[in-house]
């Protein structure tokens, strides 16, 4: 997600962050990398115009020039043009409490990920305890009833179908009547995939709209599209009205031109992205958070969310103590091995870590890797893993043989965990600074 971007935002926060002083040229380069990184994501070109002006004229200013940590607040001021661009906080569905029916219309281009995202809605909106039908209302492409049934049965949702029914304007009526009567309280809709400069298929999803009157009319944009997104919801909202917009293929997008246009463009939140195709693959969007990500600082609250889930609270706090202090030993590390599979994806927790955020290569991450790992770590005593430094060539040969590995393989994972415990301290240190950033934040509010 969003690595080449990234990448970008990362080097200027690298090149401007740690300076102790900067002067307006150090600014106006910076500016002028951040404009070029935001063009080549695909960024509306008016959208980067304003941020580059307005980014410009607050950083020449006193607030950050003659700052105690200028380098530092420039990047803050970045950080927060991001968050706005990408809208301010959490938007979350509106719909009525459990005792009425409430509507979800999603709508799109053609294969823009529709019905995926009807159930993995649905699935969601289960496990917050709602019921929820499904309503197959795409009566154009052949296998799209099906789909939605098999959907549907997968994730144990009910899905409203008429066979053969040709009217998905009398199939949404029909289907809003069955919820209502056997007490759903969430009806979503999925329709046909239309172009938007299809005349009479415009007017046909208005006459569904206005069928079922949704609470949320989603467009489902696919994010791979980039600013063509934003121009896409654009003219879906002046014709049906839009609540807001789902980015789907979020996590095959690596530019992010369409995450950073909408709002400014459209004036519609994105609500959820779409990070896989399977049922859980939907989540909320977090501008913060995703500003995070694109500075290369990654998503520290995400991470310790993920995290918490997996350790409790004190656990989390020694982990903390010893990654800042370097404290942390091949004794933690092995522990860890056996809590990161719990974590599950290897690849979602790196993309969240600071500084290695776009920098590991997943396929070089491999669970045969871990295994080796596991094992050379296993074939070390409890003495050489609390302190690796005792640990010289012949014990060296003894570990590689107990393991079944290589002494090479075992040098190997010696660098590997150096680097590690470096990586950890570093990022702890940003996680202060991120820290800092936000609390000041909270108070010029
Ligand atoms: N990786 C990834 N794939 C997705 C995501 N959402 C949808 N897809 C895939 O995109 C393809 C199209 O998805 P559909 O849900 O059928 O799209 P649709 O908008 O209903 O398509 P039509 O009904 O033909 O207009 C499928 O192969 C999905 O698995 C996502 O968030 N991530
Ligand atoms: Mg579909």
């Amino acid at each position: 997600m969003l690595e080449k971007l990234s990448e970008k935002f990362s080097d200027v926060v690298r090149s401007i962050g740690g300076k102790a002083t900067i002067s307006e040229k150090n600014v106006e380069e910076a500016v002028e990398q951040i404009k070029l990184a935001l063009l080549e994501a695909d960024v509306n070109l008016r959208v980067v115009r304003r941020f580059v002006n307005s980014t410009l004229e607050e950083a020449r200013g006193e607030k950050v020039l003659r700052s105690v940590q200028p380098g530092q607040q420039f990047i803050k001021l970045v950080h927060d043009k991001l968050v706005a661009l990408l809208g301010e906080g959490r938007s979350d569905l509106v719909l009525k409490g459990p005792d009425t029916t409430s509507v979800i219309l999603l709508l799109g281009l053609q294969g823009s990920g529709k019905t995926t995202t009807a159930s993995k809605l649905a699935f969601m909106l289960k496990g917050k305890g709602r019921r929820v039908l499904l309503a197959a209302c795409d009566l154009v492409r052949p296998a799209a009833v099906e789909q939605l049934r098999v959907l549907g049965s997968q994730i144990g949702v009910d899905v409203y179908i008429e066979e053969g029914a040709k009217d998905p304007v009398k199939v949404a009526a029909a289907a809003l009547a069955k919820a209502r009567r056997e007490l759903y309280d969430t009806l979503i809709v999925d329709t046909t995939g239309r172009l938007q400069i299809d005349e009479p298929m415009m007017q046909e999803i208005v006459r569904v709209r206005d069928a079922v009157k949704p609470d949320e009319a989603l467009l489902v944009a696919d994010a791979m599209t980039g600013q063509a997104a934003a121009d896409i919801a654009k003219t879906f909202d002046e014709r049906v009205g839009l609540t807001g917009v789902i980015l789907s293929k979020f996590d095959s997008d690596t530019r992010g031109g369409a995450a950073l246009s909408l709002k400014s463009v459209t004036g519609k939140p994105v609500k959820f992205i779409g990070t896989s195709e399977k049922p859980e693959g939907l989540e909320p969007f977090f501008p913060e958070r995703v500003a995070g990500r694109i500075l290369g600082m990654g998503d520290i609250v995400g991470l310790v969310e993920k995290a918490q889930s997996v350790y409790d609270q004190k656990q989390v706090e020694e982990l903390e103590r010893k990654m800042a202090n370097s404290d942390f030993t091949l004794q933690d590390w092995l522990e860890q091995l056996g809590q990161v599979k719990k974590m599950g994806s290897f690849k979602s927790m790196i993309e969240m870590i600071p500084g290695l955020a776009g920098q590991i290569d997943e396929d070089r991450i491999d669970r045969g890797a871990m295994k080796a790992q596991e094992s050379i770590l296993q074939s070390m005593t409890r003495k050489e893993r609390s302190n690796h430094l005792i640990i010289g060539p012949s014990r060296r040969t003894r570990i590689a043989r107990g393991s079944g590995t290589s002494v090479g393989e075992v040098n190997r994972l010696l660098k590997q965990f150096e680097k590690t415990r470096l990586a950890m301290k570093k990022m702890m240190k940003n996680k202060g600074q991120m820290a800092q950033m936000m609390a000041q934040q909270q108070k010029g509010r």
